[in-house]
């Protein structure tokens, strides 16, 4: 039977914020010493009530407490399921509290915090219940190690209610200038960037009950916000003089690019292994699973073959067209795989996770160096490795090969009648700024990593991380819009396309059209005659703001009630606006920015009843609505996601009146700013 032993200093604690090794049965000898620890100034303590039957955790055996706990692995991921599903059947909230507490310090800590969230994100009375960030629980994945020792020095020596100084995450730390990858370091490497992929993994899990898994246009979004990362990627990597990604189109060819982490595991406190550069990948055989090159190689095959026929086979030899509306979404689910969703897994197999399962063992893939896996063999660290984005330019790739045999759009699905985009700009602040030149610089910014570094009581609940950032000057966009016919719905969508690559050599409209930046989508309403639409660019439907990402604190940090309040409506899914522009080029970067009104009435999607409005869901564009459908009938990338009728963007845009551009220049300023 468990009884009430935990209890917190403030309202908004939950489990995740405890520190580890808290509950076992081995503290109940120690009680005395864990009750003064933990019992200053206690203003709420949180009775557990027994748990009417105690679980069998059996079936988590397999992974041990200080393994790597991998999204990838299908064994991890089935275990995972499971715990998810004890979560999600606990029958009401005392009983699923006390169940997290029981389960917490028996489990592999990553399993249970995976689980836990997921159980979180999912159950219906839990939905107001914070989820903090991944990077609060395990600032060991995100932040150098050596910053840890001045945390554990200034614990040290600074009284409990004294002001600790920020610990300073050093620029640039996992390579010299001689790699040319590093230039992307910023990007790759960034705190907000691995958190929102950690997040959006978790909304979007590839197993678990049908409640979890099966959502709305799950497999195309899995297809659109990846798509969407390497376009991002692609423009970031122009603006810094490197050339696109070279998609991982074979395996058996060495893959150039090292990577050494530098960061530590959460569960074993060795850094995550590296790979060096010039590493060929091997066949996998350890312990907790096997893959053959060859398999995969197989999968790819049929996957592609399936594509180029245009439908796939489900287990009884049925044939699902791919077509325009629903082929994305099926291939989505078969390429991931997400196995209860796979049209046929036995079939078109497990391409892409045992993909990333491959390359984050290439350094040890029998096991004889009993070394776990590397980066890549996580959602929390995945895009910090240049490798990432050429394993998911290829996956993209398969994608984008299937997209490109749909038809060419047409007039009537690209027009919008009566509609016309006279006027297009993007200027920063009210004052006499230029339009059309937006800024980016560097900036440091502290987070608070307390929930996941425990170095002894802290009053406030402080430990800050100080790290650089590139950050962005906010701006507005006006648009100007005739509409002749009468009073009409329309959903804005805005777009900045790269114009030249990385030598100045202009780019074709279908090279942009897969490097087109989603910036924003929302409806507005267009009354006949002239209208003038404003936006602001930190109301974007892909970003989240910076105090979603972070706990940030200053050095005097007092929460205030309203970064409690922000605190508690946390939900980390989304793109870091720090990040929502491109950093551009210290001389200026020349953008098409492209904006397009289309017709509301084709897009509008009826919600079902009696789902509440969430206030996280603002990143709706690549983290779509909890428990709502995916706000916007078109297929995700509109209109750019197909071919086009023209061969450049300018035929294009003259072509539609519902559409404009205008050139966009975006200026790197080198000095560091907070
Ligand atoms: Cu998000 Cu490969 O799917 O990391």
């Amino acid at each position: 039977p468990l009884e009430p032993v935990f209890t917190t200093r403030d309202q908004g604690k939950t489990v995740f914020d405890l520190p580890e090794s808290f509950y076992t049965d081995r503290y109940r000898n120690n009680s005395e010493e864990v009750a003064n620890r933990f019992s200053q100034n206690v203003q709420t303590r949180i009775p557990l009530r027994e748990l009417t039957s105690v679980p069998n955790l059996d079936f988590a055996a397999k992974l041990g407490r200080k393994h790597q706990f991998s999204l990838f692995n299908s064994l991890h991921r089935e275990i995972a399921s499971q715990l998810v599903k004890l979560y999600l059947d606990a029958p009401n909230l005392q009983q699923f509290v006390s169940l997290a507490a029981y389960t917490k310090d028996r489990l592999n800590p990553v399993l249970f915090q995976y689980s836990y969230a997921v159980a979180v994100a999912h159950r219906p009375d839990t939905r107001e219940v914070p989820i903090p960030n991944i990077s609060q629980v395990f600032p060991s994945n995100f932040i150098e190690p050596s910053a840890f020792q001045d945390a554990r020095q200034e614990a040290s020596v600074v009284e409990k209610n004294g002001n600790r100084a920020p610990i300073t995450i050093p620029d640039n730390y996992t390579a010299s200038d001689r790699e040319d990858e590093q230039r992307l370091a910023y990007f790759r490497e960034d705190i907000g960037v691995n958190s929102h992929h950690w997040h959006w993994h978790l909304v979007y899990p590839a197993s678990g009950p049908a409640t979890v898994v099966n959502k709305d246009r799950r497999g195309e979004l899995f297809y659109y916000m990846h798509h969407q990362i390497l376009a991002r990627y692609n423009v970031e990597r122009f603006c810094n003089n490197l050339k696109r990604v070279l998609p991982l189109n074979n395996l058996r060819e060495e893959i150039i690019e090292g990577y050494f982490p530098k960061i530590l595991s959460s569960v074993n406190n060795r850094t995550y292994p590296a790979r060096i550069s010039n590493q060929l990948l091997r066949d996998v055989d350890r312990p907790d699973g096997s893959i053959e090159i060859s398999d995969v190689e197989r999968w790819r095959d049929r996957v592609l073959a399936a594509i180029d026929q245009g439908f796939v086979e489900d287990t009884k030899g049925t044939r699902i067209p791919l077509d325009e509306k629903r082929g994305i979404d099926i291939l989505g689910n078969l390429v991931e795989a997400a196995p209860s969703l796979s049209v046929n897994m036995q079939y078109y197999g497990n391409l892409h996770n045992q993909g990333h399962n491959i390359i984050s063992f290439a350094h040890d893939p029998d096991a004889r160096h009993l070394e776990d896996f590397g980066v890549m063999g996580d959602v929390t660290t995945a895009m910090r490795d240049p490798i990432f984005y050429r394993w998911h330019g290829f996956i993209d790739n398969v994608f984008n090969k299937h997209k490109a045999l749909l038809p060419v759009y047409t007039n009537d699905e690209l027009s919008f009648n009566g509609i016309n985009v006279t006027y297009v700009e993007a200027k920063i602040g009210a004052g006499p700024a230029r339009p059309n030149t937006l800024l980016t610089y560097w900036q440091r910014s502290t987070a608070n990593l307390a929930a996941g570094l425990d170095f002894g009581p802290v009053e406030d609940d402080t430990i800050g991380a100080n790290f650089r950032h590139l950050q962005n000057a906010p701006w507005t966009y006006t648009f100007n819009v005739t509409n002749s016919g009468a009073r009409r719905t329309a959903t804005c969508r805005i777009f900045i396309c790269p114009k030249t690559d990385e030598r100045n050599q202009p780019l074709r409209l279908e090279e942009q059209r897969l490097m087109a930046i989603e910036m924003d989508k929302f409806t507005a309403e267009l009354m006949p005659g002239e209208n003038t639409v404003r936006r602001e660019s930190t109301q974007s439907s892909v970003a989240i703001p910076f105090e979603r990402s972070f706990r940030a604190v200053g050095v005097n940090y007092q929460p205030t009630a309203a970064d409690e309040l922000a605190r508690f409506r946390f939900c980390g899914c989304g793109w870091p606006q720090h990040l929502l522009l491109p950093k551009g080029k210290p001389e200026g970067m020349l953008f098409d920015l492209f904006v397009m009104f289309s017709d509301y009435a084709n897009e509008a999607v009826a919600q079902p009843t009696n789902t509440p409005n969430d206030a996280c869901s603002t990143a709706y564009s690549f983290c779509g609505l909890k428990d709502k459908l995916y706000p916007d009938a078109r297929t995700m990338g509109f209109p750019f996601d197909r071919r086009l009728p023209n061969d450049n963007l300018t035929d294009f845009v003259g072509a539609f009146s519902n559409m404009a551009k205008t050139d966009l220049t975006i200026r790197f300023n080198d000095k560091l700013v907070g």
